[in-house]
Parts: structure tokens; C-alpha cells; sequence
């Protein structure tokens, strides 16, 4: 474990399920990489209060992202899965970060201009705004050579190692510059109702494919997804969105090449491949749901787990706020 590189990611509470999209697009990786790196996968309660929420659904919230990293295969004896909020020095180390961003960096930030158009840019919190950094500490106090996320997070990890040279810069070398890891294939599952958008939370409900959805759900989901009227199974973005994200969630889910598909269901109509799809999908997610249900039940035993993750987290985390305090002369507390 010692010689490893580390690895740093992280996924808001922000809904009782994932969707299809951030499984494909962000946990199978995470779960890959597990063996080749010393990783740290974060549960980010302090970015999901940066809009208004519900304080008894961020418990609950909490708890079933944490069983769904789990039962997606996240094993908490390989890799340290915990809660942002149980590791007090992310929102030390974000104040210290702060202090060295401009306004201007941190208002050309796109996720936030994109959020806070929705409640309007006056009403929208300062956290919001400050977003960015508070993830750029999430990372730098883990020392991490790689960070898995989705294409959309492209934007922050360059925020995040700007950050990083800068403090190197001034105050002497004190993190690791980090390296955005995008995967090419699934960087991007699509909404099934509007297969040119990204599948999201915030999409179509009846084109978001959940984790915890039950089966008959995922079928249907999946047989009234949106195709096009040429009637071939061929893969190509541009012309055949509906049909190329598909093909692409077939590939992704079973290993079997596009090519392979395309071959094996020349001639045959959509139907048939909705409803294989719809069986292969709901084969690969019923256990992963069933694993997560069963977490659930016994809430202590995920908290003993979340603890354990978060002691082994605090003691990297405290080593480098340890060396940044020092680096810009605070003195140290007797
Ligand atoms: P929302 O659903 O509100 O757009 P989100 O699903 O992006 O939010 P996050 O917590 O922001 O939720 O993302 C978690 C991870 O999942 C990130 O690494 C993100 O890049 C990835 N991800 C999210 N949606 C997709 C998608 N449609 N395809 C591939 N990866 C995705
Ligand atoms: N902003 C990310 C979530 C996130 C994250 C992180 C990802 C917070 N801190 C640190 C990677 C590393 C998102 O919206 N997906």
C-alpha cells in the first residue's frame, strides 16, 4: 500500500440513488483502480450544502451513496471511503487556499456559472462560489497523482494544480501536482429521453436510469427510450444519438465491442435491442442494488465502516495541513 501513488475522488449526496451515468462514467473506474493506487474516495457532504437542502435527506442521502460505492464494489479494506465533513481539514485547508485564489479565477469557473443561473446570481451562496476551492483541498490533502472524474470536472483540476503550483511557488514544495484521469468511453452516458444531453439528476426522470430503480422501472425506461425512424442498429453520434448511447450503455456494461453489436443486431429492429439491453442493465444492477439495500439495514456497521475510512483519512489529511500550516507561519500550538 505504502508504494503506491495515491488517488483522490468524490461524489456529492446529492439524490437517494446514482444514475447510470455516474456508475458507468465514474464508479466502475474508481473500483478498477483501487488495486493500482492507494485511493480515497469522498463522500462531499460540505459541496452538497452550497445549495439549499433538506437536512434529514442528507443524512439518509449520506448513507445510501455510501452503501452504493460499496455494492458497486469499493472495498473498504483496499481504499479509504469516508465523509468530508468527518475530516475537519478540508474546510481548514479551503480557507488557506482562499486566501491565494483571485476573484476573477474563481468567477471563470463554468459549474458555477451554470448553478447559479438556476436560483439567479444574487440569491446564489457564496459557497457555491467558492466551490472550486474547497474540492482543490478535498484533493491536494490526499498528495494524489491521479483524480477519476467525469469530463465535467476537467475545469476544477486545472483549478486544483494552479492552486498547487502557486502554493509551491510561494511558500516552498508542499503538495503533489495532481492529474486529471477522463476516461474516453464512458466520459459521457446520455439521457435516454434526450440522448444529446448528459444523463443527469437534473434531466428527464423517465430518461435517468438509477441504481436503486426497481427492475420493472428500468425496462420500461428503456424500452420508451428515444431513437430515430431510419430503423438501423449502427453506431454514430452525430446522426444516431438515441441509438449510438445504446449501443454505447451495451458496450459498456458487457465488454462486448460496438462493432460486435452492430454486427450481431444487423436487420433486427429496435425493439430487440431495447429489450436485451433492458436485461443486461437490469442483470448487472439487481445485485448492486440488492447489496446496497442490505448495507442499508444495518446503519451501524456502515458508520463503523465510514469511521474507520475517515481515521485513515485524517491522518494524511492532518500530515499535509500540518506542513501547509507551517509553509505559511502559523506557529504551532503547544
Ligand atoms: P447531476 O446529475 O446533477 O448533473 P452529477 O450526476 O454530475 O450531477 P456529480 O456528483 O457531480 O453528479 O458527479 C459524480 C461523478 O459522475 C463525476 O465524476 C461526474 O463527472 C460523473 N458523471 C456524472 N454524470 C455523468 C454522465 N452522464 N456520464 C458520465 N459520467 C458522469
Ligand atoms: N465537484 C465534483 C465532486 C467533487 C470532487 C472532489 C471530485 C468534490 N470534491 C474532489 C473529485 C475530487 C462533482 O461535481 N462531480
Amino acid at each position: 500500500m505504502t508504494n503506491k501513488p495515491n488517488l483522490l475522488s468524490g461524489m456529492q449526496p446529492s439524490a437517494g440513488s446514482l444514475h447510470l451515468g455516474n456508475y458507468l462514467g465514474a464508479l466502475v473506474n474508481w473500483a478498477q483502480m483501487q488495486d493500482d493506487y492507494n485511493a480515497f474516495y469522498c463522500i462531499v457532504d460540505l459541496h452538497a450544502i452550497t445549495v439549499p437542502q433538506d437536512p434529514n435527506e442528507l443524512r439518509a442521502n449520506t448513507r445510501r451513496t455510501a452503501a452504493q460505492y460499496l455494492a458497486a464494489g469499493i472495498d473498504s479494506e483496499k481504499s479509504a471511503l469516508f465523509v468530508q465533513s468527518h475530516v475537519p481539514a478540508h474546510a481548514q485547508l479551503a480557507w488557506v487556499l482562499q486566501c491565494i485564489t483571485g476573484m476573477g479565477e474563481a468567477g471563470r469557473m463554468t459549474q458555477f456559472k451554470d448553478k447559479s443561473q438556476k436560483s439567479g446570481v444574487d440569491s446564489a451562496s457564496v459557497g457555491l462560489y467558492t466551490y472550486p476551492i474547497l474540492q482543490a483541498a478535498d484533493i491536494l490533502l490526499y498528495q494524489p497523482k491521479a483524480v477519476p472524474v467525469g469530463e465535467d470536472q476537467r475545469q476544477h483540476i486545472e483549478l486544483t494544480r494552479d492552486l498547487a503550483i502557486r502554493f509551491n511557488g510561494r511558500f516552498g514544495e508542499t503538495f503533489v501536482i495532481p492529474e486529471a484521469v477522463i476516461l474516453k468511453e464512458t466520459a459521457k452516458i446520455y439521457d435516454l429521453q434526450n440522448p444529446t444531453a448528459k444523463m443527469s439528476k437534473s434531466g428527464d426522470p423517465k430518461g435517468l436510469v438509477n441504481l436503486m430503480d426497481d427492475s420493472a422501472a428500468i425496462v420500461k425506461k428503456f424500452k420508451t427510450a428515444v431513437t430515430d425512424t431510419d430503423g438501423e442498429i449502427r453506431f454514430d453520434r452525430e446522426a444516431k444519438p438515441g441509438v449510438s448511447n445504446l449501443l454505447g450503455i451495451y458496450s459498456a456494461v458487457t465488454g462486448e465491442s460496438i462493432r460486435s453489436l452492430e454486427e450481431r443486431f444487423a436487420g433486427a429492429g429496435y425493439g430487440a435491442l431495447k429489450g436485451e439491453l433492458a436485461e443486461v442493465v437490469v442483470a448487472h444492477i439487481e445485485p448492486i442494488r440488492n447489496r446496497a439495500e442490505e448495507l442499508l439495514s444495518d446503519p451501524a456497521e456502515l458508520d463503523r465502516l465510514l469511521a474507520a475510512g475517515a481515521a485513515r483519512a485524517n491522518e494524511q489529511a492532518e500530515k499535509t495541513l500540518k506542513a501547509v500550516y507551517d509553509a505559511v507561519g502559523f506557529i504551532a500550538a503547544r
